[in-house]
């Protein structure tokens, strides 16, 4: 290509970048009025800016290929900061490694844009083989914190097997999401440890994290629930003891494994908590999204935990990478009261859903508890049923 065809090229690849990021999104009318969800995407591999994917020399790429293509672009961090809603995502390259990277826009639904270079993340003397899926949290102590997964593989895995890995979490700490300090890794009693996630106030004088304890690196095995422990340095973070917040149960969306979302959030009523709850099928792992609620003197105390899921996938959100999965890392609870939920889908692409944490709130704690058994689910139906047509101006 001569340098006048490879300028018009690169123009019209612009143009398609600049269509993406300008696309105003579109609320989705008629769903279950706890969420609202939206048409697009706010973040797919696509929203990578064409300077990360592409060599724009026409000297060293005369045909315009891209040379470093990204994936996938999901289960984001989010916090809100100078007036900008900013998702640390987790981006995949080709190569299937992830990398974290900014995007931030003004009302958070629609028009991300990554800074210019993603976030280059110091590491501890064990080098990381894969990192993802962090967590943000602005802690009481002044600096935003992020507690993400450090993936290495297992050495003592047998010869031959290329898989077997080894789940820690990491976690560094930031005031402006460009420049980073990372800390000692997480220690806990757990062989794995995945969705970690800091409190963000002190509890006891302690730095309080969720954890996730398991045996293996996808099989809950022995352990699993979204545990609670304190360590006292979080430059040098150890938890020796590990309790049990929220536990896996038998027929529920969280049968097989769950975890923690985003760090909880402040209410009246109580610490407001997002997680995911995992179950197997003949598909495969099905990942959906749950809230509860915990006490405010005692974060580890479920008050309020509502049957059933609060956002399952749908429609293009069930095919993916890793198919039929929702994760959520990432929400902001915005000062005129609107919550915006950041979840990616089937490991692919990033959506948004809002709500208020008031409705929120609402939800977690009017919504009936998981019955455990079917003959207790017609109950629950049978109760509402009754009363709503008792009120006796319904018409049929
Ligand atoms: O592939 C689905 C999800 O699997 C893991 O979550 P969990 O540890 O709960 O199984 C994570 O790798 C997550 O990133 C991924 O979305």
């Amino acid at each position: 290509m001569d340098k006048s065809a490879f300028e018009t090229e690169f123009k019209a690849l612009c143009v398609r970048y600049e269509e993406l990021i300008g696309r105003p999104n579109e609320r989705v009318e008629g769903g279950d009025r706890i969420l609202d969800r939206y048409r697009y995407p706010v973040l797919t591999a696509e929203h990578a800016p064409l300077f990360w994917r592409y060599d724009l020399n026409p000297e060293t790429n005369p045909h315009l290929m891209t040379r470093l293509g990204i994936n996938s672009a999901f289960n984001v961090g989010a916090i809100e900061l100078d007036g900008k809603v900013c998702l640390l995502a987790r981006v995949e390259g080709y190569d299937r490694k992830s990398f974290f990277a900014v995007a931030q826009s003004d009302n958070g639904v629609d028009n991300f844009r990554f800074r210019d270079y993603p976030v280059v993340m110091p590491e501890t003397d064990e080098p990381d083989v894969n990192v993802y899926d962090m967590r943000l949290v602005q802690h009481e102590d002044g600096w935003i914190y992020g507690l993400f997964c450090t993936e290495r593989k297992d050495p003592d895995a047998p010869k031959g097997d290329l898989s077997s890995a080894i789940a820690q979490c990491g976690i560094a700490r930031t005031k402006d999401l460009d420049t980073w300090i990372r800390l000692d890794d997480l220690q806990t009693p757990s062989p794995q440890q995945r969705n970690v996630v800091l409190h963000p106030t002190f509890v006891d004088g302690r730095y309080a994290f969720y954890t996730r304890p398991q045996d293996g690196f996808i099989d809950a095995g022995s352990g699993g629930g979204i545990g609670w422990g304190l360590a006292s340095d979080v430059e040098h973070a150890v938890i020796e003891k590990e309790t049990i917040v929220d536990d896996r149960q038998y027929h529920t969306i969280k049968e097989g494994k769950n975890g923690l979302g985003p760090a909880p959030i402040k209410t009246s009523r109580g610490w407001l908590q997002l997680a995911h709850g995992v179950r197997a099928c003949a598909a495969g792992l099905r990942y959906v999204l749950y809230a509860f609620m915990t006490k405010l003197d005692a974060p580890w105390e479920v008050t309020h935990a509502p049957g059933g899921y609060l956002l399952a996938p749908q429609d293009q959100e069930r095919i993916g990478d890793v198919s039929n999965v929702v994760f959520s890392n990432g929400w902001v609870a915005r000062d005129d009261g609107t919550l915006l939920i950041y979840y990616g889908s089937s490991d692919t692409r990033t959506h948004v859903a809002t709500t208020t944490v008031e409705r929120l709130v609402d939800y977690v704690i009017n919504t009936p508890a998981d019955g455990g058994r079917s003959a207790e689910c017609v109950r629950q139906r049978c109760d509402l049923i009754r009363k709503n047509l008792a009120l006796g101006w319904l018409t049929r």
